[in-house]
């Protein structure tokens, strides 16, 4: 599959690097990218005589697409269409972007959530079309008219149906996250613009022990998974357990975040940030070996994901350091300040200053509190002492005749759950 990839702006020159990445990613090679500075066509969107060359080098190349980076309206799309050869197709960046998706989806999940986005995208086309034809009286227009109603009313019932298998899932992750925290697990998320690095850093925060219960599903489980260098490489969720100093820490993984992106397409595929949201920290991973303006756009638009829906606090990660040297990297701190305070800098590829970040991880979890028990002597308790020792660090334990001493260091909720729990006790029965 080969590609034109095209990209308008109205001022300043047209970057057609991420497109070009986006289109690769989506399995086309790209043989020819075009930009144009104007402001917008009514018609076509680029100026027609750059959609004559553009379909000029389409039908040269013998490109089966030409890749629009703009958002084009349903006549700008068709008069497009229209200069192009026959067999060749328009592609805006949404239907790409739905592509990849689509190729990639491997768990039940993400297949109804590219469903679920394609559903949506279609809907309003069927809307359109079915009061089009309910306008038009013309006779031999009307079977038309009722084909698109029935089509809307299908759209709308499959776009319920899979919300609801959706919401299931969502429950069935959301109570996994809960057993997590009362196992004493604290959960810190990778999040970031796609393609920064997030997965090569898990890995190097992983130990051995996986705890997803997709692992055969997952590609970035596979121990000879490496990580590409290309869009969009990890679109589910993977979560593993991480070493990090007295701390039993879960980290996720999952998929990055990109600019631009339509409603529809975003909240399809909200649940699958579900973890970065509920997350007790978030490492915001950045590539910091990119220029400081692409740097700031994407700060900008993962901020913009994140602040949205996030309660936890984000520790900033410059990513990538081996590519950049001091001094470049202390220019780069400075005019990111605002957006990135007191960022930890790490190499997820070398291992550099990993250790570093671990300790930071440890450092901004929410802290834990020192509980001191005295709970009687009874069978109930022996089970509740155990619990105590399942879920948090027990720093002194002591049996006298007629009740236990027991203290610990846990994470508030765990604290709490003890206290509650321990106030449920039968007292013991005096001797
Ligand atoms: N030089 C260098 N390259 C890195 C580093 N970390 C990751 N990379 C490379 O950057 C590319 C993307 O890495 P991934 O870990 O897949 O990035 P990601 O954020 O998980 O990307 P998506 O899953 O697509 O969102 C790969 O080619 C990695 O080898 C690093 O510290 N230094
Ligand atoms: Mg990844």
């Amino acid at each position: 599959m080969k590609a034109v990839v095209a990209k308008r702006v109205d001022s300043g020159s047209p970057d057609l690097n991420e497109i070009t990445d986006l289109a690769r990613a989506a399995g086309y090679e790209v043989v020819a990218t075009l930009g144009q500075t104007r402001t917008e066509d009514a018609a076509y969107g680029f100026g027609e005589g750059k959609v004559d060359e553009l379909a000029a080098l389409v039908a040269e190349t013998d490109a089966d697409a030409l890749v629009v980076d703009n958002r084009l309206g349903p006549y700008q799309t068709f008069n497009i269409g229209g200069k192009l050869p026959a067999d060749a197709e328009v592609v805006d960046r949404f239907t790409l972007i739905l592509d990849i998706f689509g190729q990639r989806a491997q768990t039940r999940k993400a297949q109804l959530q590219v469903e679920l986005a394609e559903l949506r995208y279609e809907l309003p086309r069927a809307e359109a079309k079915a009061s089009l034809a309910k306008r038009d009286e013309r006779p031999g227009f009307m079977g038309l008219g009722e084909y698109d109603e029935s089509r809307e009313r299908d759209i709308k019932t499959q776009i319920s149906d899979i919300k609801r298998e959706l919401d299931s899932i969502a429950e069935k992750e959301e109570t996994r996250r809960e057993k997590r925290r009362e196992s004493g697990f604290d959960l810190v998320a990778l999040a970031g613009y796609t393609n920064a690095g997030k997965s090569t850093l898990m890995r190097r925060l992983a130990t051995e022990l996986d705890v997803d219960e997709n692992a055969d599903l997952h590609p970035d489980l596979d121990p000879t998974a490496e990580s590409e260098d290309r869009l969009f490489t990890t679109l589910g969720t993977t979560t593993r357990r991480a070493d990090v100093g007295t701390r039993d820490v879960l980290v996720t993984d999952t998929v990055g975040f990109i600019s631009d992106l339509p409603h529809w397409l975003v909240e399809s595929f909200q649940s699958t940030l579900d973890s970065v949201y509920y997350a007790d920290l978030v490492l915001l991973v950045v590539d910091a070996s990119e220029s400081v303006e692409e740097m700031r756009e994407k700060l900008v638009t993962c901020h913009d994901t994140l602040y949205e829906r996030n309660e936890a606090p984000i520790v900033t990660v410059l990513n990538k350091v081996d590519r950049v040297d001091d001094d470049e990297l202390a220019d780069k701190r400075e005019a990111l300040q605002a957006l990135a305070p007191n960022p930890v800098v790490v190499s997820g590829l070398t291992g550099e200053n990993v250790d570093d970040l671990r300790e930071r991880i440890e450092r901004e979890l929410p802290d834990w509190r020192e509980e001191r028990l005295v709970l009687p002597m009874t069978d109930e308790t022996m089970s509740l002492v155990s619990w105590v020792h399942d879920h948090a660090h027990v720093e002194n334990e002591s049996y006298e005749t007629d009740h236990v001493v027991v203290e610990f260091e846990a994470r508030p909720a765990i604290v709490d759950e003890a206290r509650a729990k321990a106030g449920e006790l039968t007292p013991a029965e005096p001797r």
